[in-house]
């Protein structure tokens, strides 16, 4: 008898435990919102705006649709300001962002590693900082300020436009009024050059350059033909790419932890395949020997100057002073493992 009692005891124990595991999964899945907003800045058919919404498919088809995302491209969840976006991700007031470097900078003073004129040369430097040691150093950073990074996707080398005349060297910038983004590093990089920085929001740079209160931009070429710029009188462009901002896929934490651990994983692996697609887009027509996209700028009549090896080597020196400088403010050890991840690419 009294073995039969502990049997049932340990039968109703097992059963118990059982139920309260069935119970914390659909608490859990009660516990999701109907839908998760996804803030950026570009929408379809930008690269950013791509990988924001394959995500959001993929993750509505491999949860069988118990997890619902929504872009909000142009920002409009911090009212077009986009240097707003990584607080707003923290503290919840959005659920996930597609964001880039430059955007979270101001908060995040290691990103502006991305915007140190010239660091990266090609690709390939990109993909070494992303991809190793680098790349993994910066998502622990961003983990300890409140985010959970996933995935990286890709804005692209940011290269110089303007309406007036050719940039081939630093004097052709003199005086050029210039519409940057919104971290102090490139005002002090086009005060430098001799520039006019000049900084505003995306949201404000577009009538900027219609109105010509601008004279030019820096954006990748992939934003300048989906913009059409061009019609915007920038009919000229030098290809210097000084710098280039990956984006980054990241979640507020208490939505992670609101997700069943295999719906994160969902989640996760949805941002890698999407990131890794988006990164593709955004080098379509870019990467020689397929420079389609620079030929189909260049066959509108617009003037692409593209530089010597020598030419560049007088905007890296004109720039080296702010290098040196923002060095120190990212810390000398992570600019010195980005440049030997460069180096050994
Ligand atoms: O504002 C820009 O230039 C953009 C769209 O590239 C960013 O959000 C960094």
């Amino acid at each position: 008898m009294k073995k039969m009692t502990s049997l049932l005891a340990a039968a109703a124990m097992s059963f118990g435990a059982g139920a309260f595991a069935v119970g914390v999964q659909s608490a859990a899945a009660q516990d999701y919102k109907d839908e998760y907003s996804i803030s950026t800045v570009l929408p379809e058919p930008f690269p950013w705006g791509v990988a924001a919404e394959e995500w959001a498919d993929l993750v509505e088809e491999r949860t069988d649709g118990r997890i619902k995302m929504r872009v909000h491209p142009g920002a409009e969840l911090v009212q077009g300001n986009q240097t707003r976006e990584f607080t707003a991700l923290r503290r919840g007031s959005i659920d996930m962002a597609v964001g880039s470097t430059i955007n979270w900078s101001p908060q995040i003073k290691e990103l502006n590693l991305f915007s140190l004129p010239f660091l990266m040369p090609d690709y390939e430097a990109i993909d070494a900082l992303t991809q190793g040691e680098v790349g993994d150093e910066i998502f622990t950073i961003l983990e300890d300020n409140g985010v959970v990074p996933l995935a990286w996707a890709e804005n692209g080398f940011r290269e110089l436009t303007n309406s007036q005349h050719a940039v081939r060297t630093p004097e052709d910038l003199e005086g050029l009024k210039i519409r940057v983004v919104g971290s102090p590093l490139f005002n002090d990089t086009f005060t430098a050059l001799g520039a006019n920085p000049t900084q505003m929001s995306w949201a404000d740079a577009q009538p900027a350059l219609t109105t010509g209160a601008v004279d030019g931009q820096e954006n990748p070429l992939t934003i300048y033909t989906t913009l059409g710029m061009d019609e915007l009188g920038q009919d000229y462009i030098t290809l210097w790419g000084y710098m280039a901002d990956p984006l980054i896929y990241a979640v507020n934490p208490d939505v992670w932890e609101s997700f069943t651990e295999e719906d994160q994983e969902i989640v996760r692996q949805a941002a890698i395949d999407s990131g890794a697609h988006g990164i593709e887009v955004a080098r379509e027509g870019l990467v020689p020997p397929d420079t389609s996209l620079i030929d189909s700028i260049e066959e509108k009549g617009v003037e692409v100057t593209r530089l010597t090896d020598e030419e560049r080597a007088a905007f890296v020196e004109a720039t080296r002073g702010v290098y040196e400088e923002w060095a120190q403010e990212i810390g000398p050890d992570l600019v010195e493992k980005a440049e030997e991840a460069i180096e050994n690419r």
